[in-house]
């Protein structure tokens, strides 16, 4: 397959005016017939009529009524066509029920549903399937389903027919259309601007009561996107469709958006608080689509972050409205740093703009979406909330209905702020996270730092150029006194002083607030000075990131020197976990330690090999130390974090029962977990039934509970996903791989749903001690699971493949082994398009 590069742009030599569709659904034998209005575009120059088209038997093809006879080829057709406007009219025949990639019309549960984001589409007929190519469209469908569904408005509807129209001129990736027997929870909205708005939730009837939290998220994401962006509704009805077997979260269809049923369903009884917290955002995140995807859209796949980054900024802006804006920043920098910098330090960095690709749908990825929104966050520090208000309001008003680029985004900022953002946009084609150095000296009343910013090279980008890093800043007094409030110092150059003048005496700083930047901040610091920051700091992020850093030294010194636990670190989480004036859930947060794959991360950056098995047993150590350090408080807050009443997923209620958790996660390393198989038997929700479950898992004596919870919980599927998955997460290192096998052998392990796979093989593959055995087997294991799958649905097998972005930090038994499964995946006959270009380039 040919990579397709951003360089190489044109526009379709046609326009489309209208589309219709007629759909007549069978599981094996769908006929859908296409009427399409096209006329040539005066911007274009190459006028060939090309048509995606995959997977489809074309039983006729007509222009202007006349029958043709296109030449067709694996990926589409192509035809002589007039050279004024033409009717094509197409009938295909498909077959969903065979659709395991899930792209395209597909079946799920008896049910038909669409996926066409980025390029499936063509898997339903022929036409130009590229974003830049809108149209309005108008769709009838046949099928003795109850419920018909498609995009914009319905017209009509009889027994067994129901006919809809979309005004709004979208792209084909944005079509949808769901047929199934289905319940709807219902309410309805009015807009700023009077229209009045019907909203459903559709749900297969088993799931009816489930959909409540969905529909009011939906309602407050409504509201909040007319309050803060001035966004109204711009259709009759909103309509949301959950689907069990869907590959990524959720879909923004115009006006029928379709999600994974995990991001929709929930009961106290079967979701936790973060499941809860997921649906809120999720919801939000697709709906706020609506704006910044769907009425302004990309001009091709490279500008994906247009859409993704901005809307990720936005629904992140959604959460911290709903919830704490503190724990959702440092939950935001973790997911970051966990994922995005994850991927910018290995063989997988790209730009958040990338320049080429062989299968769009492998850039779905951290950069493009959490880079891209931390990129929008940075613009709006540079040109202040206002500054950001205009910009926004003149990129709505100006390119509404029309398919865009970055440089249209950054073009009214500078038309709206007046400012040069030339420098600014290599943020958009540099890959890689920045490395910040600061020294700092102190003459005089006068306190200097000194920064310094490189950029590592990454795959196909060995220079990189200085970029705009806005770096917030404040400065305390050693007695804990902010004697400068948070300024933001814009470094641009490769080498910079930022001068602070008139102090009294040596300040302590506390740099990159807020985590102002995408970037590493290396500076050298004594122990003490993180332990004042976390006790003193005014910043909420820097002073759960100085007890971040401060775990994370103590444990680099725990695995490289066997050192004991600090006990500076253990006597300041030990005044985190007292201080009742800081919030339940940021407790919770301190109280977590670095992950195992942080600390790889970590020593790797110091040139140190990591070792996965040392670095889980000095996890282990450290816990322990923490418990027994702490020992005194852990019954106190135990009790004191009791959420008596009937269960709120609000952010008050679910930081009190995370910092509970955390207690009782502790408690387990000294009283063997008896109070954990009690809080398990006792939980009335899923929250403390899980986090229970969980600390039994990690401390030993989880084997009845698993029982009962399977007993308890075997006809939920979403449950059983979570059942999988922390058995595969959370097995010791020697046992990971047995367990996860034995999981892979568990007759309710439906591994074409994609939910399912990824709990036990994504599970597993997170599980760092586990996934990385001396052995290889873990590799091996993945390696197997990945190829198998691949054959069935390339997209999530694709994306799984990630297990192995950081093989090549190891040592060389695991370097060769970790190669060798990659190897034996790349040399599979079949492999698909998706598959061969992410092992093309892990083992670059
Ligand atoms: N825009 C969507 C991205 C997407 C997708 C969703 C479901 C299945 C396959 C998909 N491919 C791409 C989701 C979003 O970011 O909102
Ligand atoms: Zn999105």
């Amino acid at each position: 397959p040919q990579p397709v590069f951003l360089k190489d742009y044109t526009p379709f030599g046609f326009l489309v005016d209208q589309v219709e569709l007629n759909f007549h659904l069978q599981p094996t034998a769908t006929r859908v017939r296409a009427k399409i209005a096209f006329r040539p575009n005066p911007a274009a120059r190459d006028r060939r009529f090309f048509l995606h088209g995959e997977d489809l038997t074309l039983i006729s093809a007509a222009i202007d009524g006349s029958p043709v006879t296109p030449e067709i080829t694996p990926e589409g057709l192509s035809c002589p066509v007039p050279e004024a406007p033409f009717v094509w009219e197409a009938e295909v025949e498909i077959a969903p029920a065979e659709n395991t990639a899930l792209e395209g019309l597909y079946m799920s549960n008896g049910m038909y549903c669409t996926q066409c984001e980025a390029e499936g589409f063509r898997k339903i007929t022929f036409y130009p399937d590229r974003p830049d190519v809108m149209a309005p469209f108008r769709v009838r469908v046949d099928c003795d389903l109850p419920v018909l569904l498609s995009n914009g408005n319905p017209v009509a509807q009889g027994a067994g027919w129901a006919e809809w129209n979309d005004p709004w001129p979208k792209p084909s990736y944005l079509f949808a259309l769901v047929a199934g027997e289905l319940v709807a929870t219902s309410d309805r909205f009015t807009t700023s601007e009077g229209r009045e708005v019907a909203l459903n939730v559709w749900v297969r009837p088993a799931d009816q009561g489930k959909a409540d939290y969905a529909l009011d998220s939906l309602i407050r994401s409504m509201k909040w996107d007319e309050e803060v962006y001035g966004r109204a509704y711009d259709l009759d009805v909103f309509n949301i469709v959950a689907v069990d077997d869907f590959n990524m979260g959720a879909m923004e269809n115009k006006g029928l958006n379709v999600f994974n049923s995990r991001y929709v369903l929930a009961s106290p009884e079967t979701a936790t608080d973060r499941d809860y917290e997921n649906i809120e955002r999720i919801i939000a995140h697709e709906y706020f689509h609506n704006w910044t995807g769907d009425r302004i859209t990309c001009r091709d796949w490279f500008q994906l972050s247009l859409k993704e980054g901005l809307t990720v900024f936005r629904d992140s802006q959604f959460s911290a409205d709903m919830r704490s804006a503190a724990v959702k920043r440092i939950e935001d920098v973790m997911t970051l740093r966990a994922r995005q910098f994850r991927e910018d330090n290995g063989p997988l960095a790209h730009p958040v703009r990338p320049e080429s690709y062989t299968e769009i749908n492998n850039f779905y990825t951290a950069t493009v979406y959490e880079k891209g929104a931390e990129v929008i966050g940075m613009l709006r520090r540079l040109v202040g909330p206002e500054g950001y208000a205009r910009a926004l309001d003149l990129y709505f008003a100006r390119h509404d209905g029309q398919a865009c680029t970055i440089e249209d985004w950054l073009q009214v900022f500078e038309e709206a702020t007046g400012r040069d953002l030339t420098q600014f946009k290599r943020w958009y084609s540099q890959a890689g996270t920045p490395r910040v150095k600061v020294t700092e000296d102190f003459r005089d009343g006068t306190y200097t730092l000194h920064l310094e910013q490189k950029t590592p090279p990454t795959p196909g980008q060995d220079e990189k150029q200085p970029q705009v890093i806005p770096l917030a800043v404040g400065l305390l007094s050693s007695n804990g006194d902010e004697v400068l409030p948070t300024t933001v110092i814009e470094l641009t150059e490769a080498r910079q002083d930022a001068v602070f003048e008139g102090l009294a005496a040596k300040p302590v700083p506390s740099l990159l607030r807020g985590f102002s930047a995408p970037v590493i901040l290396e500076r050298d610091s004594a122990p003490e000075e993180r332990a004042f920051l976390l006790a003193h700091d005014t910043d909420p992020f820097n002073k759960w990131e100085a007890g971040r850093s401060l775990a994370r030294e103590v444990l680099i010194a725990m695995v490289t020197e066997e050192a004991a636990p600090a006990p500076a670190w253990l006597d300041a989480l030990a005044a985190v976990a007292r201080d009742e004036a800081l919030d339940p859930a940021f407790r919770a947060l301190a109280l977590r330690l670095p992950g195992e794959d942080e600390l790889a991360e970590a020593l790797a950056e110091r040139g140190t090999v990591p070792d996965p098995l040392a670095i889980h047993a000095a996890r282990e150590r450290a816990k322990t130390a923490v418990a027994r350090h702490l020992d005194p408080l852990w019954a106190g807050l135990y009790a004191q974090m009791d959420c008596p009443g009937p269960y709120s997923p609000g952010a008050a209620d679910a930081g009190r029962r995370a910092l509970r958790l955390a207690a009782l996660g502790y408690m387990a390393r000294l009283d063997g977990g008896a109070r954990a198989q009690a809080h398990f038997a006792a939980a009335d929700n899923m929250t403390d039934e899980i986090g229970a479950l969980s600390v039994l898992l990690e401390t030993g004596g989880a084997d009845e509970a698993l029982d009962r919870f399977a007993r308890r919980w075997g006809h939920d599927r979403l449950v059983m996903d979570k059942w999988f998955g922390l058995q595969a997460t959370l097995a010791a290192p020697e046992r990971a791989v047995a367990v996860t096998r034995a999981l892979t052998e568990h007759p309710e392990f439906t591994w074409k749903n994609p939910n399912r796979f990824r709990a036990v093989i994504g599970g597993f593959s997170a599980n760092a001690a586990g996934f990385h055995d001396a052995s290889g087997a873990g590799y091996d294991l993945v390696a197997d699971w990945l190829i198998r799958l691949d054959a069935v649905n390339p997209q999530t097998a694709a994306r799984m493949s990630t297990a192995f972005e950081t093989w090549a930090r190891y040592d060389a038994g695991r370097r060769e082994k970790a190669q060798a499964a990659l190897e034996r995946i790349a040399a599979r006959e079949g492999l698909s398009r998706d598959m061969g270009e992410m092992v093309d380039r892990l083992l670059a």
